[in-house]
């Protein structure tokens, strides 16, 4: 095989520059390599043996030539031969029961050192390539970020199926494989530019392509209606257009090598390459675009997570991966058991959102048509089947469908829909609620905006459990969007509040404080986060601090190089780490950090030569492309830091930080480099939160509202060892119902006024002084997250945090009391909480 210029080993050094290609964190080899995890000889050998066969055979290419990625690929490949082997030692029996869980995010990141850690050959492998003179870390940075989500929903996904894999229950995730997965975010004189991310482009060594595995989906067309016998009239869809859908398996394996699961994403397809009618006859361009058309669906993930656009496209990838997964599992399931009508008993349906809520009428479809179900037998098995997860409760991103799309582009469905509520609304008749009012609030159509088809009613109404994903998200579902719908049901909605896996977001991101963990409190606690309780002994230990300490150090020092390498700031890893890194969305109030940060500014300015707690404020999130306000806050955020990092009379005290492109490898090297955890969104907004439990399981104090899994955070950590601030759920409902609540606030807080009169001023903009007008007029006059009513208690808590910072044995000891008591957050107890009250699913 021919080796290209461009791909000489001269060229390594130009290799690895790429902004992600960094290596995002030192490889240490971890003292906890029990003896069972240690290399030995042998497997050294063998793997090195593997690697170079992988190197030379499927990839073509010899030490000598190989490129980074290069080496990455045969590493990779070599060790997905170790997964299968797992697999196949796993044995081939069917599963009493199997979970699919549906979602259209799957934000997984890097799987290599995922894959070695749970395989227990993270030593060998280091000293493979040791031998090969390759460093593993510059190996595992040479690996894309796999980035098929947008944010805290497609990364619970991940961790959902690795902890599934971990404990044992049999599982697939279905999903779309996006050729472009989130977009790649960098800064423009701080403005947000998107570019393509292309994590596809060398191939991917993780999956397994299925061509056998392929089913045709249908959109558009018309329904026709025969008579089968006296009475009975059956309906049948002629869609105009079909695609289809091909599976693209990526083996996900559990802790220890147990157990591996698979997770399948679709690619979508045109039937034929070309309408070799429409060449024959002429047509060149148009043979070829009905080919684009189809493609188009697996195309792209869209990069919002924020507002309901309600574009065809979305609506197409929706169904598109809902019917291919709804095939795939009923020719599975009677491939096993030969009835479709057991379905419920040997299948667990999850819908991840209302994203995959088309499952409704599509189970419904293809059993009374394809498996020639009654109504009420289908019924039966789809309401037992499918269970629905809701994700937020912000108006603006819950799903609705225009009837009128929904007609031309799956009018089988629309049918279905209209049945299956004429039914749910009959069955209000029958015990007494007429008035129309009622009706109108539990209907699955919305008339109020024009005809829109609720996808959250829909999903309500065809699950047997609908859960929350923490107390008070759950609670508020029970008392507002679903208040109608719960009251019918009321055991329906349960809550499940969400967890993280602990092997990504704790042994692998942060292998120091593993090895501190596992010598203070034994090996057990690899395998049992409960044991973490036994570092509560270790929190005013004096020798025990001051190694952790000294690891934090370390991280705090890696984070600074790369803050240095990719954004020409330097930063004192001595000074207080205060990070917020998410998604950019006004209810998770970056603005409010902001602003505090203006004022802060503003303070020392007025009294240079207090003794100051010195910070760095960290911040990092993509903003929605077409997110407005968003992007402007990203870009104030930027032009304050300009403005501060220049001044020499903050020196030494403050500085701030925009870090590009926020991403789940950016985030194992952020979040165990942080001191401080930013959790501050309008209490009743966000629905858990899963970074708040990353930091806090690292060891970093949360300044947070009493909202989403941070109320579940303050009971296990203890109140003394948080910092909450700010109005609650119900005060926030209570504060929007008075008139002029932030001209009030803005009043009573001159502190509050002269930081956003800075920001009015045109002072971090001179040559546009007005670009944050529409910012700082938004608060004066509607302040819809009531950052103005939260803004003093937020400075006064802050202070309280400079306080906590000076007393470092008080602060150490918060730390580790945190990381002590934060094993309930694992999402291998979610996942055990979903197989027992939802799937009624034993473990493996
Ligand atoms: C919504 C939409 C709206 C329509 C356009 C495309 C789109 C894409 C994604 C979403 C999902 C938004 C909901 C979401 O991500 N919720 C987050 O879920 C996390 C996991 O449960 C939770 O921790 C966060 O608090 C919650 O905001």
């Amino acid at each position: 095989m021919g080796v290209s210029r461009a791909e000489r080993p001269s060229d390594r050094s130009r290799q690895g520059r790429g902004q992600d290609r960094h290596v995002l964190q030192p490889r240490e080899a971890p003292a906890w390599s029990a003896p069972a995890r240690t290399a030995s000889g042998d497997a050294v050998a063998d793997m090195r043996e593997a690697i170079l066969a992988k190197l030379a055979y499927v990839i073509g290419k010899s030490p000598t030539t190989a490129r980074e990625r290069d080496w990455f690929a045969a590493t990779a490949l070599a060790l997905r031969d170790r997964v299968v082997d797992a697999c196949m030692g796993a044995g081939r029996t069917v599963p009493n029961k199997r979970v699919y869980y549906l979602s259209l995010e799957f934000l997984i990141g890097r799987l290599l050192s995922d894959a070695m850690n749970n395989l227990g050959l993270v030593e060998t492998t280091r000293a493979a390539l040791a031998e090969l003179g390759i460093d593993l870390g510059t190996v595992e940075g040479a690996e894309p970020d796999a980035a098929l989500g947008n944010g805290g929903l497609g990364r619970l996904a991940a961790c959902f199926m690795e902890s599934m894999a971990s404990i044992g229950i049999p599982a697939i995730g279905y999903g779309i494989r996006y050729d472009h997965g989130l977009f790649r975010q960098s800064l423009e004189d701080g403005w947000q530019r998107e570019t393509p991310e292309t994590w596809l482009a060398e191939g991917n060594p993780w999956e397994f392509v299925r061509p056998e595995a392929t089913y045709t989906v249908g959109f558009g067309g018309h329904v026709t209606m025969s008579a089968v016998s006296e009475g009975v009239i059956r309906r049948q869809w002629h869609p105009a257009e079909t695609v289809r859908a091909v599976a693209h398996d990526v083996p996900v394996v559990g802790w220890r090598g147990a157990h591996v699961n698979t997770l399948r994403l679709w690619k979508a397809e045109a039937e034929a390459p070309v309408d070799l009618g429409q060449f024959n006859g002429g047509d060149h361009v148009g043979a070829v675009s009905s080919r684009s058309r189809a493609e188009a669906i697996s195309r792209v993930l869209y990069p919002s997570d924020s507002s309901m656009a309600g574009q065809e496209l979305r609506l197409r990838q929706e169904y598109f991966f809902t019917s291919a997964s709804l095939q795939d599992l009923l020719r599975r399931h009677v491939a096993e058991r030969g009835d479709v009508r057991s379905l419920h008993d040997h299948a667990a349906i999850q819908l991840n959102d209302t994203h995959p809520a088309i499952a409704v009428p599509e189970l419904m479809r293809l059993l009374l048509e394809d498996h020639q179900l009654s109504w009420e037998d289908a019924w039966h098995v789809t309401s037992n089947t499918l269970h629905y997860t809701n994700h937020t409760l912000l108006p603006e991103a819950l799903e609705t469908w225009p009837v009128e799309l929904m007609e031309r582009l799956l009018p089988r469905h629309m049918q279905i829909i209209y049945l299956i509520n004429w039914m749910h609304l009959e069955e209000q008749g029958k015990v007494g609620r007429h008035d129309a009012a009622h009706l109108a609030a539990v209907s699955l159509i919305d008339e109020s905006h024009g005809r829109r088809v609720r996808m959250g009613h829909l999903a309500f109404h065809g699950a047997r459990r609908v859960n929350g994903v923490s107390a008070l998200h759950t609670e508020l579902m029970r008392s507002t969007v679903f208040r109608d719908l719960h009251a019918l049901e009321p055991e329906k909605i349960v809550n499940k509040t969400n967890g993280i896996t602990f092997r990504r977001w704790f042994h692998n991101a942060n292998p120091g404080l593993t090895t501190l963990a596992v010598e203070a409190v034994g090996a057990r606690v690899l395998d049992d986060p409960e044991a973490l309780r036994g570092l509560e002994a270790f929190a005013t230990d004096a020798s025990f601090v001051a190694r952790y300490a000294a690891m934090r150090g370390a991280r705090k020092e890696a984070l600074a190089q790369i803050v240095a390498d990719r954004t020409g700031i330097d930063i004192d890893p001595s000074a207080l780490f205060d990070v917020q890194v998410k998604r950019i969305h006004e209810y998770k109030r970056q603005l409010l950090n902001v602003i505090e940060t203006v004022a802060l500014y503003q303070a020392i300015k007025a009294e240079p030569h207090r003794d100051w707690t010195p910070r760095v404020k960290i911040f990092g999130g993509k903003a929605a492309p077409s997110y407005t306000q968003a992007k402007l806050i990203i870009k104030l955020a930027c032009d304050v830091a300009k403005a501060v990092n220049d001044d020499p009379e903050v020196a030494g005290r403050l500085k701030v930080v925009f870090m590009p492109n926020y991403s789940v490898s950016l985030a194992e090297a952020i979040i165990p480099a942080a001191d401080l955890s930013e959790q501050i969104s309008t209490a009743g907004m966000e629905a858990s939160g899963t970074g708040n439990m990353k930091f806090a399981l690292n060891g970093a104090l949360t300044v947070g509202t009493l909202d989403g899994a941070n109320i579940e955070i303050r009971q296990h950590v203890g109140p003394e060892n948080i910092f909450i601030f700010g109005l609650d759920a119900a005060g926030v409902q209570a504060r929007m119902a008075t008139p002029n609540y932030a001209r009030d606030a803005i009043w009573a807080s001159p502190r509050l006024a002269a930081a956003l009169d800075m920001i009015a001023s045109g002072r971090f903009s001179p040559e546009e002084p007005n670009r944050f007008r529409p910012l700082v007029d938004d608060l004066r006059h509607r302040d819809q997250y009531l950052l103005t009513v939260d803004f003093d208690d937020y400075w006064r808590v802050q202070r309280e945090i400079d306080a906590a910072w000076n007393d470092p044995a008080g602060w150490w000891r918060m730390a580790i009391l945190n990381t002590a008591r934060m094993a309930w957050f694992s999402s291998d107890r979610s996942m055990r909480e979903y197989a027992e009250e939802i799937w009624r699913v034993k473990l493996g």
